[in-house]
Parts: structure tokens; sequence; C-alpha cells
């Protein structure tokens, strides 16, 4: 596989010098911004090109910091110059411009100027100017107007199935947000491992973290909490959001492994050693295990700033609750009812949403679910996350909620094969040619023609790692895909073209190589 990057590199490398003049009025940049409109000449980056930003403090020291590590490390103008300069200019607002995260890039002969209403609209600015610059430290002259046209640009990592080091979990981050990625859902608690660190039951890392594999060996890791502050603040400076997500009441039985009076029966069990669903769960009879979710709750809320925590909420067996005491008694007293649209059991999963709706908003915080959390009736403030097609997304707008489209389907579920299964490592199955993660425009039609389509927040790709056994296989599945679904996020509808977006990608993998990234070839 690396020696097949290495000479990728080298074609693409030739294919550069070969279309450096080409490249002169044509833009390399994924996604591709909202418009642009470039002339004759260059501007030139050298030793003395000096870096001015007027921002405020707190943005322009993370955008100085993130430039100082960038390729081209900028020295800090002293006094505000307008020749050899890269200046960074937050202002009020733009013209024609309406996302906070829109910037504007004007290049001439003597300086490159980013304007930005925000931060997150100037780094933005800069990941367009880093890619615009060739293989001779030029960029062509010209404007960019730019913005995104979803606010929810996201990718999920799965570390419980196989676990992702620190450093691996970084460098995503940093990859990603080349390509204006800004938001990180990080599935943290599943069946077969528990990740996150909880101080009042140190027996969910000390047990829930462990499994023995096939072979008979113990396989485990989890993050302390400061591992996790810093994972988040290194997110930040790159102006991306950590969502947490906490699965309840189902996928849960690393946390029972550690406490088996979590589930129904209370049982002596292990972390799951097999994929798939799980039939024992967490049991909503027992007012402990709400209690349990709280301390947990109060342990995570603080590590992760953002406005959204995610609740899981899916595949969710609820044979034990048909056949549990406490369950039936909390059916009863709860009064709900089985009736047309849905069961006792399955208004029971929806009694646990909405009490970790409540638990959570106490904390200023807002829920994400994954679409099973319409079943037995949403919980008043929820956000959807529709993964079984768009169904779940659809039906949450129509009921005026907002949704994440994400559907495996549709070409967002990364752990399928990209190519031949015979030659491919082996996954979890199905297969997602680039093109047709490509080709997913996550607004479906009728929720345009019912005016319903704001409810779509933006979109997102998953990688489960239940076939990713390291982060090279994991890497391999997501690049270039996730450039892909970088630009359905990002780009207007009428904006995307794939034949482009094939050439532009010969760009792209120079940065992902810049970054050792392990990066699946397409085959001819
Ligand atoms: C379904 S998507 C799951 C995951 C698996 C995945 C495998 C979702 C909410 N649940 O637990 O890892 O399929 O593709």
């Amino acid at each position: 596989m690396r020696k097949l990057t290495l000479l990728a590199s080298v074609a693409v490398s030739l294919l550069l010098a070969g279309c450096a003049k080409e490249q002169k009025e044509t833009l390399s940049v994924i996604p591709v911004p909202l418009s642009a409109d470039l002339q004759k000449g260059a501007f030139q980056l050298n030793d003395q090109t000096k870096l001015w930003i007027d921002a405020p403090q707190e943005d322009k020291t993370r955008l100085a910091d993130y430039i100082a590590g960038s390729p081209f490390q900028l020295d800090a103008a002293l006094e505000e110059v307008v020749d050899n300069v890269v200046i960074l200019q937050q202002v009020d607002r733009l013209p024609d411009i309406t996302s906070s995260e829109g910037y504007v890039l004007e290049v001439t002969p003597k300086q490159v100027k980013i304007r930005a209403a925000s931060g997150a609209g100037l780094f933005y600015g800069v990941q367009t100017f880093l890619q615009m610059v060739n293989e001779k430290k030029e960029l062509p002259v010209g404007t960019v107007t730019d913005e995104p046209r979803f606010a929810y640009r996201g990718m999920m990592l799965d570390p419980c199935r196989h676990f992702i080091p620190v450093e691996n979990v970084k460098k995503q981050l940093d990859v990603l947000s080349l390509f204006k990625i800004n938001t990180f859902h990080w599935h943290l608690t599943d069946d077969q491992g528990w990740r996150i660190e909880i101080k009042k039951y140190p027996k969910l890392t000390e047990i829930g973290s462990k499994r023995i594999d096939g072979e008979g060996t113990e396989y485990g890791g989890f993050y302390t909490q400061e591992e996790i502050k810093d994972i988040v603040a290194y997110a930040a400076e790159r102006f991306i959001t950590v969502i947490p997500e906490l699965e309840t009441p189902g996928h849960e039985l690393a946390a029972i492994s550690a406490y088996p009076e979590l589930s129904c029966k209370g049982q002596p069990t292990t972390p799951r050693i097999i994929w798939g669903v799980e039939d024992i769960v967490m049991c909503p009879g027992k007012e402990d295990m709400f209690k349990f979710l709280e301390d947990v709750v109060e342990e995570m809320v603080p590590l992760f700033p953002g406005t959204y925590f995610h609740i899981g909420g899916d595949e969710c067996p609820k044979s034990s609750w048909k056949n549990c005491p406490a369950c039936q008694a909390r059916i009863k007293a709860e009064g709900l009812k089985t009736d047309k649209n849905h069961t006792a059991e399955e208004r029971l999963q929806s009694y646990v949403i909405q009490r970790m709706e409540k638990m959570l908003a106490k904390h200023g915080k807002k829920i994400i679910g994954w679409d099973e959390i319409l079943e037995g009736g949403l919980s008043p403030e929820a956000t959807v996350m529709s993964w079984r097609g768009e169904a779940g997304g659809i039906a949450s707008a129509l009921q005026d909620h907002d949704a994440i489209m994400t559907p495996g389907g549709n070409g967002m579920y990364l752990d399928t094969f990209q190519g031949d299964s015979k030659i491919e490592p082996v996954s979890i199955g199905g297969y997602t040619l680039l093109e047709k993660v490509y080709s997913y425009n996550p607004v479906p039609d009728t929720l345009v023609t019912l005016g319903k389509d704001k409810h779509i927040k933006g979109v997102q790709a998953n990688h489960w790692s239940e076939y990713m056994y390291n982060t090279d296989i994991m890497e391999y599945r997501m690049y270039p895909r996730m450039l892909a679904v970088s630009e359905i996020a990002w780009t207007p509808l009428d904006k995307k073209d794939y034949k482009d977006f094939e050439r532009r990608i010969n760009n792209a993998y120079v940065r992902l190589d810049g970054h050792d990234v392990n990066y699946h070839i397409p085959q001819p």
C-alpha cells in the first residue's frame, strides 16, 4: 500500500508540474468554493512574506499558532504593511455572505487578504489559501467568495470496536480541518468497549475497556479525562466542535459488565466479543440506572463545551424489558400504553431519551440521537441523526425538528468497501465508490417541496470500526471518501461536478501525503 501511495504521489507531482500553467486559471481546492474569479498574474510567497492578523485576541493567537505550524511559516509583521503580506482581517459583516463561517479571499500581486466575520471564517479562508499555493509557492491573482451550504459538516469515529490512539485522533482532526469539516462526533461507549475515564465509576475503564479477542489476547484502551481535554482543545484550535456520544439504553454491555446491576437481570457478563446487536441492555425500570447516567453525564459535560450531546438510542432490543418486573412497573406507573403506532416498550425507550434530554438540558445541552429516538415519540428538542436511510431525517423535519443526514445506503457509511472486495482488506460489507459518496444530496426533494428543508442542518460520514483493526485501515477507508463528504457538506448543489472533483483531488493527495495519510487509491 505504501509503495502504491509513493508511486501515486510521484505521478501527482509530475502531473501538477505539467499543469502548472493551467493551474493559474483554475482552482484546485476541495471543497470547491461558492465563487472564484481568477485573473492572470500571481502572488509569490517568499522568505520575506509577512503575516498581519487583525482579529480579537483569542482568534488572533489561534490563527497565528496554526499558521506557524503550517508548511508556510510566515513571520508576524510588526506594523500593518501592504506589500508582500498575508492579511487576515475580522470584519463585522461581509456583503453577500450570510454564514458566519464565510470569507472573502483577495489575491493581488502585492498581497493576500482574507476577510471574514469570525475566526472560523478566517480559518477557512486560510485553508483555501493554503490549497491554492502551488509547488513554486505562488497563487493566482483573483477573488474567492465562499460560505458553507451546511452549518454541520461532520465525521464520526468509533474507538470502541477498535481503539484510536490520541495521536491518530489528532491527525484526523488535522487533515479534516484542511477540508473544512467542523464537527467531530466521538462514539465513546459501546458493547465492545467503554473508552472514557469516569472517576466516580472506575470499573468502567478497569473492566469495561478490556475484552478478550479471538486469539485469547486482551484488547483495550481508553482516554483519560486529561487526554479528552487535550483533544477537544486541539479540535477547537482547528475550529472543530467535538460532540461526545454516550450510548443509551442499548449498546452498553461494556458498562454492564463493569456494573451488572445496570441491566434488568443483573447477571455477570463481559464486554461483547463479537460484532452485531446485543440483547442485554440497560434497565429503565431501575432508578439507580438513571442515577448512573446522571453521574456519567456530570463528568462528561465539562469536558465538551459544545452545545450538542449525543445520547445514542439506536438498536436497543426490548425483549428483556418485556420480561422485567421493574420495567413493567415503570410502564404502568408512567402510563405508557401500546397503541397502533408504538408498543409500551418503545414508549419506555422514548421515556429514557426524554429523561436524558431533561438531564442534559440542566447542563445547557441539546441532545442528538440516532433515528430510533423517533420510535415512541420524539423528545421536545431532540435533533435526529438519520442513519437507516433518509426516512428518519424526513420524519424529524416534518415534525419541525432538526436532522443530520448520515444514511448508510446513500454512501455515508465509510466502513464499506471502496474497491473490489477480492483485493480490498476485509470490511463489514457493502460497496461505496467515491462517486457514490460524492453524488449524495443531503436535502431530500420532499422537504424542499414542503418548505421544511431548513431543518436539515448538515451531513456526516461514519467510520464504524468493527473491521478497522488499526488506524492504517481506518485511514484507507476514510480517504479519499471524506473529501467527497467535505464537498457535499460545503459546496452548493449547482457547483458540484464530479469530473472536476476528480481533477482537484490530485492536489488534495499531495496534502494527504504531507500528513502521511494511508489513503485508498481508486483502482482503474
Ligand atoms: C449500525 S449506525 C450501528 C453500529 C454499527 C454499524 C456498522 C448505528 C447507529 N448503529 O453500531 O457499528 O451499523 O455499519
